[in-house]
C-alpha cells in the first residue's frame, strides 16, 4: 500500500512539473516573450558550470535552437518534481509548499534581474497549472484509496498526509486483494489521467519550443534599421572568386546560415533608438555615440570572414559576410587613447567582454563598428543593433555583439570574459583549411579520365591564403587551384582534381599556407587556449 502511494505521489510530482513547464512555454509563446522557466534556469545554470562544459554547452546550444538545453532542464526539473512527490507521501503540505516555491523561483529571478513584470506571467501560469494538476491527481488517488477502505468496511481516510495513521490493513491479505480489486476503476482513472496530462505537458513544451525557434528565426532576419548607403562600397566580387563545385560552401554566407556563438541563451533585445556606445578609460576625451549619429557617419562596407576559436578542425564555426560599419580606428581617434594603453575591452549589454589589442584597432585594417550584415540590419542573433568585427582575430577577443562599451585600458589591468576562463588574451587567427567535397564517407564515380574532385575552404584572415595543398593516402602534397581572392580578410575556396585513384577507400587531407609563408601545422592540439590545430582529412570510396 505504501509502495503504491509512493508511486502515485511521485508520479503526481513528475506530471505536475511537466505541466508546469508546458504551460509556461505556451504562455510565453502566446505573449511573444522568451522568459519561460526552462530558459531562465538555463541562463542561470550555464555560468555555474565548469569552463570546459560551458564551451561545450555553448557550442551545442549557441548554434542550435536551445532544444537540448530545454529538454535537459525539463528532465532535471522532473526529477525534482519526483522528489517533491516522494516527500508528499508523508508530508503533503510541505510538498505543496515546495512545489510552489521551486516553481516560483524563475519568476523571482526574472524580477530581480530587472525584467518587466509580464516576464513572470509564464512562470506564474505554470505554477498555477502545475499545482492544480498535482492536487487533482492526489485527490483522485485519495478517492481510490478511500473507496477501497469503504468497501472493506474501513473508515474513510481523513489522514491522507500520514500513512502510518491508516488502519493496519496491509497485513491482511484478503483486504489487500479486495482493495486492489475494488479500487481498479479509480486506479485506472489515476494512471490514465497522469499519462494523458504528462503527454499534454510534453507536447506543450515541444510546441512552445518549435514556435520559439520560428519566432527566433523571424527575429533573426527582420530589418528594423534603415541603413544608409555606404560611403565606401565593398569591392565587386571577382568572377573567379567562386568555384563551380557542387557541395562547396558559398563564398558569402547568408545571414540565416551564419554560425552563431554566444553566452546569451536569450539574445538581448536592444532598442536601436536608445542604443549608445560609450568610449572611455585611458582616453583624452570620453565619446558617446548614438545610433542616429553613427548612421550619419560615412559608413564603409567590407567583406570579412569571422571564425570561432572553438571551431574544431574541419568544423563550421566560420563564415563570411559583407559588413557595413564605421572604422573603430576613427572612433578611437576622436577619443584619443593615452600613452600606455594597449587594449580595448569591449563590453555588451549582456555582460560579455572581449579584449582586443589597441594596435589592431588602430592600424589600417577594416575593424568595424558594424550595423549591417549582407545588406540588412544585423540580425538580433548577430548583435543588433551594433557589433564589432575585426579581421584577423577570433570572435571571442574581438567580435562583441550588442556592443555598448569600449574601455581603453591595458592587458595588465583588465581581463575579458573568456580570458578569465582559461583562453589566451590575444586571439590571432591561425591559418586553416577544410574539406567540403566529397562528403564524409561518400562513394564517388570518377569523371572521364578517372578524375575525382575534392574542394573546400581555406582562411587566414588579414594575412591571406597563398596556397592550398592536398595529399591522398599520405602521398605527396599536390597544389590545389584557388579561387580568386576577394580580400585578404576573407576565406578562399580551393579545388583539386585527383587522378589515378584505385577503386578503393581513400583518405584525402588538406593544408593551407598563408601569405606570410606559415604552413598549417599537422600537429593536433585542442581548441583551448588558442584554437585547435591539425589537418582536416576525409575518407571516401571510389567505385
Ligand atoms: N555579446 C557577445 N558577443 C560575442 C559573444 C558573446 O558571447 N557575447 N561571442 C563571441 C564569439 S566567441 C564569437 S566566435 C562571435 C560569433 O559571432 P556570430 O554569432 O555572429 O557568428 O561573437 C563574439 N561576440
Ligand atoms: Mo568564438
Amino acid at each position: 500500500m505504501t509502495d503504491r502511494r509512493t508511486v502515485t505521489s511521485v508520479l503526481a510530482g513528475i506530471v505536475a512539473t511537466v505541466i508546469y513547464f508546458g504551460t509556461a512555454e505556451l504562455i510565453a509563446r502566446g505573449l511573444g516573450i522568451v522568459s519561460a522557466p526552462a530558459l531562465i534556469l538555463g541562463q542561470i545554470l550555464i555560468p555555474l558550470m565548469p569552463t570546459a562544459l560551458i564551451k561545450a554547452a555553448i557550442a551545442v546550444f549557441g548554434t542550435g535552437d536551445k532544444l537540448a538545453l530545454v529538454i535537459t532542464i525539463v528532465i532535471v526539473g522532473s526529477l525534482l518534481g519526483a522528489l517533491i512527490g516522494w516527500i508528499g507521501v508523508n508530508r503533503r503540505g510541505l510538498s505543496i509548499v515546495l512545489l510552489i516555491g521551486f516553481g516560483l523561483l524563475p519568476s523571482v529571478l526574472t524580477v530581480t534581474t530587472g525584467s518587466e513584470l509580464t516576464a513572470t506571467l509564464p512562470t506564474l501560469g505554470g505554477v498555477v497549472a502545475g499545482t492544480i494538476v498535482y492536487l487533482m491527481l492526489l485527490h483522485l488517488d485519495d478517492r481510490a484509496r478511500r473507496k477501497c477502505f469503504d468497501e472493506v468496511g474501513q473508515p474513510g481516510s481523513g489522514e491522507a498526509g500520514r500513512p502510518d495513521a491508516r488502519p493496519a490493513d496491509s497485513s491482511d491479505a484478503v483486504t489487500r486483494e479486495r482493495a486492489g480489486r475494488e479500487s481498479k476503476p479509480d486506479r485506472r482513472a489515476f494512471f490514465g489521467l497522469a499519462a494523458g496530462l504528462g503527454a499534454i505537458g510534453i507536447a506543450a513544451v515541444a510546441a512552445g519550443q518549435s514556435a520559439a525557434s520560428l519566432a527566433r528565426s523571424a527575429a533573426g532576419t527582420v530589418t528594423r534599421l534603415v541603413l544608409p548607403r555606404p560611403a565606401t562600397s565593398a569591392p565587386e566580387i571577382p568572377a573567379g572568386a567562386e568555384l563551380d563545385v557542387t557541395g562547396l560552401t558559398p563564398l558569402v554566407t547568408e545571414n540565416e546560415d551564419f554560425y552563431r556563438i554566444d553566452t546569451a541563451l536569450i539574445p538581448p533585445s536592444v532598442d536601436a533608438g536608445t542604443w549608445q556606445l560609450r568610449i572611455h578609460g585611458l582616453v583624452e576625451h570620453e565619446v558617446t555615440i548614438t545610433m542616429a549619429e553613427l548612421l550619419d557617419l560615412p559608413l564603409e562596407e567590407h567583406y570579412v570572414s569571422l571564425a570561432c576559436v572553438s571551431n574544431e578542425v574541419g568544423g563550421d564555426l566560420v563564415g563570411n559576410a559583407k559588413w557595413l560599419g564605421y572604422p573603430i580606428r576613427d572612433l578611437l581617434a576622436q577619443a584619443k587613447p593615452k600613452a600606455g594603453a594597449d587594449m580595448v575591452l569591449s563590453g555588451s549589454d549582456d555582460g560579455f567582454t572581449a579584449s582586443t589589442p589597441l594596435e589592431v584597432l588602430t592600424d589600417d585594417r577594416a575593424a568595424l563598428l558594424a550595423v549591417g550584415m549582407n545588406g540588412h540590419a544585423l540580425p538580433r542573433d548577430h548583435g543588433y543593433p551594433a557589433r564589432l568585427v575585426v579581421p584577423g582575430l577570433y570572435g571571442y577577443v574581438s567580435a562583441t555583439k550588442w556592443v555598448t562599451d569600449l574601455e581603453v585600458t591595458r592587458f595588465a589591468d583588465k581581463e575579458a570574459y573568456w580570458t578569465t576562463r582559461g583562453w589566451s588574451t590575444h586571439g590571432p587567427v591561425l591559418v586553416a583549411s577544410r574539406i567540403d567535397v566529397p562528403r564524409p564517407g561518400a562513394t564517388v564515380t570518377p569523371k572521364d579520365g578517372g578524375r575525382v574532385i575534392t574542394a573546400g575552404m581555406a582562411w587566414a584572415q588579414h594575412t591571406g591564403i597563398a596556397k592550398v595543398q592536398v595529399s591522398v593516402d599520405n602521398g605527396d602534397w599536390q597544389t590545389a587551384d584557388l579561387s580568386e581572392e576577394l580580400t585578404a580578410d576573407t576565406w578562399r575556396q580551393w579545388r583539386c582534381e585527383l587522378s589515378g585513384l584505385s577503386r578503393d577507400t581513400h583518405t584525402v587531407s588538406v593544408r593551407a599556407i598563408d601569405a606570410d609563408g606559415n604552413v598549417q601545422t599537422s600537429q593536433r592540439r585542442p581548441a583551448i587556449p588558442g584554437a585547435a590545430t591539425g589537418l582536416h582529412d576525409r575518407q571516401f570510396t571510389v567505385e
